[in-house]
């Protein structure tokens, strides 16, 4: 634990800097390049700032040190806090609940009692670290209870949280067992920001059925107890992004572009590349899209001669069951495909069970005419942002599931229902003739679109907001207009 504290603190699952070890055997650091680090690097240097957070390794024992000018300050998670916190109640029964039951999920007591008393060692880190009156930014679905058990510990901090994964509508969310204390947990934040205003709103309604407090969009007012006073809590969406700038001048590198050009070689000069970049989860539809192109190909309205579909899979996750079936599921079904249409010199699904450096990702999303998104469920989905920040020479045509966050703000996709196999396959060949005109202009909007909300507005945007919280003089008064930017059009029906 460190005696040092620190104004600024951010608090996620996993700490964002790798552990490397070298051919030695000596250890280093290396930080990892997410869009949060980006957009929080700036306010950590200014604000003096510290991450609290997991290293990435079992039973790993570390002091707090300082890495890329950011104090890092680990938490340790046994084996069996991996098992029970991580990979059983945050990704087996949160994960699959909170994307509307895509998946069964898992309700074990002994899981969720594990996740509390390592909720409560991330809340005892935080609170060891932050000065008096910091303010504390808590990250994610695997947190939720850290803003109350926080509060308890110092009332004095202001206490941000962001869930970066969708909050479901009330009748799935009510089957948790411990859905009270999950409210409760959250209630202890002065801000809980969300992807979706729906999703901001699903949160809200949960309050008002199962703790009957008054909710005014965008204010719950949770009343005092005897140890706590009343207090005034913002609920409402603040989309996340990605750093745009980054990503643009990575894509007009000219050894990225090259390799785009490379990469549509290698794949035997197809008239189209479609792409799929996911990790391999079954909240992104990843089968429902290799159905309808399989599909496609079986009625001859596609031919392998002509197009490729090239499919990053991420591995993720791979300890828990269900993502070992879907795994073998995919493959089967890229087997299948490939099998079926696949010809010596034209493989109709190029399957990448791995991951790529972020230059060769640029390079995958220069080269697709095509990009796939057909999540089922997802927060925001930042490969959709990506690829549009990518695509510098204002081509391209994207498909994105209205499921997926990025939908609210990309209108100017084509947006699918993927559950609609045969509307799916429309919009692939819709894609796939799309005048250039066409594609222009609607890249252009998306462009247009995106750039204006970066992850660093996304960041300033939520860390304004806890600030005029922590600026009024009582925890009822902030004049924060509701919804104010992020008012968002109504996804068609
Ligand atoms: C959660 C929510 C929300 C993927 N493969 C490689 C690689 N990636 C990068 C992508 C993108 C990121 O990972 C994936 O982000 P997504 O948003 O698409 O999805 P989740 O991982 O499920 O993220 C999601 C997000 O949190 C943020 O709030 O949008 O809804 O589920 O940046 O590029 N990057 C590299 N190699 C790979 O092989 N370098």
């Amino acid at each position: 634990m460190t005696d040092e504290l620190y104004s600024f603190v951010v608090v996620s699952n996993r700490l964002p800097v790798d552990r490397v070890i070298d051919e030695s055997g000596t250890a280093s650091w290396k930080q990892s390049p997410g869009g949060l680090v980006t957009a929080l690097e700036p306010v950590m240097r200014a604000a003096d700032g510290a991450w609290v957070g997991w290293a990435g390794q079992a039973d790993l024992e570390l002091e707090p040190f300082d890495e890329g000018g950011i104090r890092i300050v680990p938490v340790k998670l046994s084996e069996s806090d991996l098992e029970m916190y991580y990979e059983g109640f945050s990704n087996d029964t949160l994960w699959p609940l909170y994307h509307d039951v895509i998946a069964q999920p898992s309700y074990h007591r002994i899981w969720w009692e594990r996740y509390v008393q390592v909720n409560r060692r991330f809340a005892e880190a935080t609170a060891a670290s932050s000065a008096p009156g910091a303010t504390v930014w808590v990250q994610d679905y695997q947190l939720q209870l850290v803003p109350a058990m926080l509060r308890e510990l110092r009332p004095d901090l202001v206490i941000g949280f962001f869930n970066h994964i969708p909050f479901p509508a009330y009748g799935i969310f009510s089957q948790l067992p411990w859905r009270g204390q999950i409210i409760d947990g959250l209630l202890g934040a002065d801000v809980v920001g969300f992807q979706r205003v729906a999703d901001a709103g699903n949160f809200s309604r949960a309050v008002r059925r199962l703790r009957g407090y008054s909710t005014k969009t965008p204010y719950i007012d949770v009343p005092g107890t005897d140890d706590q006073p009343a207090r005034r809590v913002i609920a409402r969406a603040f989309p996340i992004s990605i750093d745009v700038t980054g990503f643009q001048e990575l894509a007009a590198r000219p050894e990225v572009q090259e390799r785009a050009a490379q990469i549509r070689a290698d794949l035997g000069n197809p008239k189209t590349i479609m792409l799929g970049v996911d990790r391999l989860d079954y909240t992104k539809g990843i089968g429902h899209r290799l159905k309808a192109f399989g599909e496609l190909l079986a009625e001859g309205r596609l031919s392998v001669e002509d197009i490729t579909l090239v499919q990053v899979a991420t591995p993720s996750r791979e300890r828990v069951e269900s993502y070992r079936q879907l795994r073998d599921e995919i493959e089967l079904t890229v087997g299948r495909i490939n099998g079926d249409y696949g010809t010596i010199s034209h493989q109709a699904v190029s399957y990448l069970h791995h991951g790529f450096p972020r230059e060769e990702m640029a390079a995958f999303y220069l080269a697709a005419d095509v990009m796939l998104v057909t999540a089922l469920r997802d927060g925001m989905n930042l490969v959709a942002k990506e690829y549009v920040a990518a695509r510098g020479d204002e081509d391209g045509v994207l498909i994105l599931s209205e499921f997926a966050g990025a939908s609210d703000e990309l209108r100017a996709a084509l947006l699918v229902n993927p559950h609609d196999i045969d509307g799916l396959k429309d919009t692939i060949l819709r894609a796939i003739a799309m005048p250039r005109v066409e594609r222009r202009k609607r890249m252009r909007m998306l462009r247009r679109r995106v750039s204006e909300n970066d992850v660093t507005h996304w960041s300033n945007s939520f860390l304004s907001t806890l600030r005029e919280v922590k600026g009024s003089a009582s925890w009822g008064g902030s004049d924060l207009a509701p919804e104010t930017e992020w008012t968002i059009e109504k996804p068609s029906p």
